[in-house]
This record gives structure tokens, sequence and C-alpha cells, in this order.
């Protein structure tokens, strides 16, 4: 079985190398299984801090969700246990920071998994498309809390109902990349950052980001509020709408979206 990431320690970090181009590093069942399997050997030996990379060169960082996996239909694309859903708490409860390194482009669940990841630093071939809108997903609170936590209002929405990449230099103006360097430094500049918060305390360092996990999500919300939004999102899960768009994908011709 091939393996879909590498992993390996350098210097006391923890690097995922996101390893399946042919498949665009789509975030299948099996890949988010392997990273979650990393995360945890690599929280086991305590690393302090981790990379999430995708193999040098690749044009697509990761697709994002697989859609091949994602329900027809009349079933949440998006609920606690899903796949991309998992991997997304996984990194939020690192020990120690994950510092997101891009080159190419990313998509949807993946943009997700970007904006969760503690840093980003990319080279100037990275993008941040959030495609639910054109994927017909009614995409879901933690997910768009991700997204609130990072932008400004006005730039999340435009990400969203958009769903048109966003490119490096933007991404870098907007502070979704903490760092635009060239793609030959990207790693070295990384492992530098990471060597930086290793000379700190690990206690406080871990300490700090858990309050920062905390306070992200420390965001009120009645119970009938939170009824309101998953019975407007079964809505959308149950439409034509949402079952055209994966239709459409999987047939490779654009969606004909009717509102129903
Ligand atoms: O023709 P084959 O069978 O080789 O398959 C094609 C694509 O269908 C497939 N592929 C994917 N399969 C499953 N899930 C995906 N996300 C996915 N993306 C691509 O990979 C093969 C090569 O794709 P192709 O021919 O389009 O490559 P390309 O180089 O021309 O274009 C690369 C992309 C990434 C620009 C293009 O593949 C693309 O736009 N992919 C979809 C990106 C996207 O919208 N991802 C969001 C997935 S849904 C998701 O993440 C969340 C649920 S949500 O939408 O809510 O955010």
């Amino acid at each position: 079985m091939m393996a879909l990431i590498q992993k390996e320690i350098r210097n006391n970090v923890g690097i995922i190398t996101l390893d399946n181009p042919k498949k665009l590093n789509t975030l299948s069942e099996e890949m988010v299984n392997d990273i979650i399997k990393a995360l945890d050997e690599f929280s086991a030996k305590r690393l302090p801090v981790v990379v999430l990379k995708a193999t040098d060169g690749v044009k697509v960082w990761s697709a994002g969700h697989d859609v091949k996996e994602l329900p027809r239909k009349m079933r949440d694309p998006l609920s606690y246990y899903d796949s991309l859903e998992r991997v997304l708490r996984a990194v939020e409860q690192y020990l120690g920071p994950v510092i997101a390194v891009v080159h190419g482009s990313v998509w949807g669940g993946a943009c997700d998994l970007t904006m969760t990841c503690d840093m980003v630093i990319a080279d100037d071939t990275a993008s941040f498309a959030m495609t639910p809108a054109k994927m017909g997903v009614p995409y879901n609170l933690t997910g768009i809390l991700h997204f609130m936590n990072r932008l400004p209002l006005n730039i999340a929405k435009e990400m969203f109902f958009t769903a048109s990449p966003l490119l490096a230099k933007r991404a870098q103006e907007l502070g979704i990349i903490n760092h635009l360097v060239p793609e030959k430094e990207l790693l070295d500049f990384t492992l530098d950052i990471a060597k930086t918060i290793m000379s700190r305390s690990q206690l406080s360092v871990e300490v700090i980001k858990e309050q920062f996990r905390i306070l992200s999500k420390a965001f009120p919300i009645s119970p009938a509020d939170f009824e309101r939004v998953q019975g407007l999102r079964r809505k959308v899960y149950d439409s034509h709408d949402y079952e055209e768009a994966i239709t459409a994908f999987l047939e490779k011709r654009p969606p004909h979206f009717n509102g129903q």
C-alpha cells in the first residue's frame, strides 16, 4: 500500500509531508487517518513543533476534501466525525504549534486546514480558495469561525461567497500567510522559526496554545440558534443544488443551480 504521507523528525521537529500528488493530496479518510496517526506519534515523543507540508514542487498543495467521499445527498457532509473535522481538531489539539508550509494551491477543506494551523509560511505559488459555495456545501459553524478568527469579516465573506482563489501576495497582505518566502527557502525558514520556538519555555508555549484554542472557540450561541443553523444546513444538504454540485463535479461539468 503506497504511503499517502511521509513522516520525519528533523532537529526535534515533526515533519508531515502530504505525498499523494496523483490524487492532488485530497484529504481522503485514509490520508486524514495517516496525518492523525503521525500527530499522535509526534505527540507521544513530545515533539514541540510540527510542520505540515506537501512534496516539493507540487502545483496543488491539497485539493481539499475528497469529493468522492462526500455524501451524495441527505447527510451532513461535515458532521463532527467527518474526516476533515477530525484532522482539524487533531491540529488544534496538538500540544505545540503546527506550521503549514505551502507551495501550490489550497482548496476547500485544505484551506480550512491551513487556517487551523497555528502559522502559515508560503511561497509565491500559494493560493487559497474556500469552495463550499461552489460545491453546494453548507459549511459548518466551527469552520466559519476559523476564518472569522483569521480574517476581517468582509474578506472571509468574499472567500466563501466567491470561492475564488486568493493569491499569495494578497494572502500575505491579509495575514493568511505569516511569511512569504522564496520556494527554496521555505523549509529552512520554517525550521528556523521552529528553532526559536523550541528555545522558549515549552510549558509556556503549550499552555498559551491551549488558551488560544479555547478563546478562539469561545463564541456564545444559544441552543435555539444552533438548532436553527442545523435546520438551515439540512435544507442545503437535502437540496437538489447540493446533489447537483457533487454530481456535476464528478461528471466534470459545470453545476446548474436552481435554488431548490
Ligand atoms: O479525471 P480524474 O479521475 O483523474 O480526476 C481529476 C479530478 O476529478 C480529481 N480531483 C478530485 N477528486 C476528489 N476530490 C477533489 N477535491 C478533487 N480535486 C480534483 O483529480 C483529478 C485531476 O484533477 P484535474 O484534472 O481537475 O486537475 P487540474 O490540475 O486540471 O486542476 C487542479 C484543481 C485542484 C484546480 C482542480 O482539480 C480542482 O478545482 N479541484 C477541486 C478543488 C476543490 O474545489 N476542492 C473542494 C473539495 S470540497 C471541500 O473541500 C469541502 C467539502 S468544501 O467544499 O466545503 O470546502
